[in-house]
């Protein structure tokens, strides 16, 4: 194909809580997305491979402990160190299906004591904005039926509550293309609503400028 014939890639996200499915629906978009000749990357944040992302693997398995703050800058470091890589692809016309990205950050970190929604958005801010943030909604009860939660930080489901609301508080950001989708549907069902949404979205982004998140 000619360099005129096609734009940019969408920034495509998944959020929700523990157990809705990210990880199953990133997996079967990206194959899906192929498939259709729709060249697509999978990533995930966070990125456990690079330096900072193995800081962050051993706070996650309690085999570190770091001040809330640090570890919250920390999560934050791991985006932005992928941005040039991101931004890259995105130019080279190849979408990217993430698995999480600032909206856990913000939604983890402020369903600690003591911090607001504003201060953990901020060292996101200016990151690529997604095209589409697709938020995979499930009910406590039924991520609960899904499994026990393993011994990761963050995973009880007193704190997962919180973290839902704080979710639904960024959902009110009508800046943002956000898109509910009710997770207690069977894989295949909601793997054709995502892709559907996912297809628009990447139409409507071609021809248009990468944005900039919460600027
Ligand atoms: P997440 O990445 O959001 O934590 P996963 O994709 O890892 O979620 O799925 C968590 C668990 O739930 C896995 O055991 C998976 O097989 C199962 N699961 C995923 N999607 C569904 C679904 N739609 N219905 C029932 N179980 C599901
Ligand atoms: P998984 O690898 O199973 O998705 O769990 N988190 C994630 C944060 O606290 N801040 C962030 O910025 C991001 C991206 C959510 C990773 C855990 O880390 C949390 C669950």
């Amino acid at each position: 194909r000619s360099k005129m014939s096609h734009g940019r890639g969408a920034l495509i996200v998944l959020e929700g809580v523990d157990k809705a499915g990210k990880t199953t629906q990133c997996k079967k978009l990206v194959n899906a997305l192929i498939e259709s000749g729709r060249p697509a990357e999978i990533m995930r944040f966070p990125d456990r491979t690079t330096q900072i992302g193995q800081l962050i693997n051993a706070y996650l398995e309690k085999k570190s402990n770091l001040e809330d703050h640090v570890v919250h800058l920390l999560f934050s470091a791991n985006r932005w160190e992928l941005e040039p890589l991101m931004r890259k692809k995105l130019e080279q016309g190849i979408s990217l299906v993430v698995d999480r990205y600032a909206f856990s950050g913000v939604a983890f970190t402020s369903a600690k004591p003591g911090f607001s929604l504003e201060w953990c958005m901020k060292p996101d801010v200016g990151l690529p904005k997604p095209d589409l943030v697709l938020f995979l909604q499930l009910h406590p009860l039924d991520a609960a039926q899904r499994g026990q939660y393993g011994s990761e930080r963050y995973e009880s489901s007193d704190f997962q509550k919180v973290v839902l609301q704080r979710f639904e508080q960024l959902m009110k950001d009508k800046s943002l293309n956000w898109q509910v989708i009710n997770a207690a549907k069977s894989i295949e069902d909601l793997h054709a609503e995502i892709k559907s949404h996912s297809e628009t979205a990447i139409t409507v982004a071609e021809f248009q400028p990468i944005g900039k998140l919460w600027k």
